[in-house]
């Protein structure tokens, strides 16, 4: 198999499922996957979601009595199915502040509804505030780890997720980001990401008292992989109040500054940004999306950029030997460094 960039992978990535709940839970127009299921209550159309309405999912009534209020989507994942073995999904959740005591003090986002082959939810598990809930990523085919935490995911107001499955014809790579950032990666077998179809705001059937207690808004799933770009762009989507587009436009690779060239602003970007490790992937200059900012990101650039720009950033002229040019690049920084620190 051939290892390809991901900022250099055009994504073909057919959004196949997508859920604003502005009244109900149909399907996006246009899209080929069914509508969602409401189970016990769930209400769509609340006012108040990242875009327009949302969907409301309560874990207990007013009694404390089980609700289990979710979404399911008869999306299926793996061989044969409609999603297959590399495929992208995408929510935004509100938890209640605080959420209404269930059994288990576990918050759904979504999970297969058989299995915890695909699994995101929120508890108090004592990483970052210990008032404040935590994410918490799951896989039950693992190959090392089968979970990990990011602190207080779960804090008020709205939040992310989205994940992307990338198989390599016998493992798959599970990389999850919350608001924006990179935040992990775990590895299944193949064969164990299966199933026909996702519960969201609540786990697997079978795990009735972890239902999500709050809003959710914007579930979508896509068929492949989503170029950085272009999650970079449905998580910006959200924070603008926009629905997601049928097609997210992917970005330019080198483009820092997200308007459609590749020049001297976005070295600069890139420049700025140098060594900072907590960004919102594909911004500060991180052109990799990684959420970091290295000298992968001065490559990408390079690599993207026109003789004429390359002159214009103070190249003298566009270097044969990638060894030369890094130690321009090197040589510039320190330049800028300094006239950075003396103006501040
Ligand atoms: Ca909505
Ligand atoms: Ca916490
Ligand atoms: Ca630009
Ligand atoms: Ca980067």
């Amino acid at each position: 198999m051939a290892l390809v960039g991901l900022a250099s992978t055009p994504s073909q990535a057919v959004l196949v499922g997508r859920y604003s709940f502005d009244s109900d839970a149909s399907n996006g127009a246009g899209l080929t996957g069914p509508a969602g299921t409401l189970l016990n209550g769930a209400a769509a159309g609340t006012a108040g979601g990242i875009a327009g309405n949302a969907l409301r999912v309560d874990t207990v009534d007013g009694g404390g009595g089980n609700l289990n209020q979710h979404m399911n989507v008869q999306i299926g994942r793996g061989d044969s199915s409609t999603l297959g073995n590399n495929f992208t999904l995408s929510a935004w959740y509100n938890l209640n502040d605080p959420p209404a005591s269930n059994a288990t003090n576990r918050y759904f986002v979504f999970e297969g509804e058989n299995t915890f082959d695909v699994s995101y939810g929120l508890r108090n598990s004592g990483f970052g505030d210990p008032a404040i809930f935590d994410g918490q990523v799951f896989t039950d085919q693992e190959v090392g780890a089968d979970d990990f935490f990011i602190a207080d995911a779960g804090s008020p107001g709205w939040h992310h997720v989205l994940q992307t499955y990338q198989s390599d014809g016998l493992n798959t790579t599970i990389t999850t980001f919350v608001d924006g950032f990179s935040v992990g990666t775990l590895v299944s077998t193949t064969p164990g990401i299966e199933g026909p179809g996702f519960n969201f705001g609540a786990a697997r059937n079978t795990a009735t008292t972890r239902g999500f207690d709050g809003l959710i808004d914007e579930v979508a799933l896509w068929d492949e992989v989503l170029a950085g770009g272009q999650i970079a762009n449905v998580y910006q989507s959200g924070l603008d109040g926009q629905v997601i587009p049928n097609a997210v436009p992917d970005r330019l690779a080198g483009d820092a500054d997200n308007d459609g060239d590749v020049d001297v602003d976005d070295f600069n970007m890139i420049s700025d940004g140098l060594s900072n490790t907590g960004l919102p992937i594909g911004t500060g200059g991180d052109v990799t999306f990684d959420s970091q900012v290295t000298f992968a990101d001065f490559r990408l650039w390079k690599d993207n950029a026109s003789p004429a720009v390359l002159i214009a950033a103070g190249f003298a002229a566009p270097e044969p030997s990638s060894l030369v040019l890094l130690g321009a690049i090197l040589s510039m920084l320190g330049l800028a460094g300094g006239r950075r620190q003396r103006s501040c």
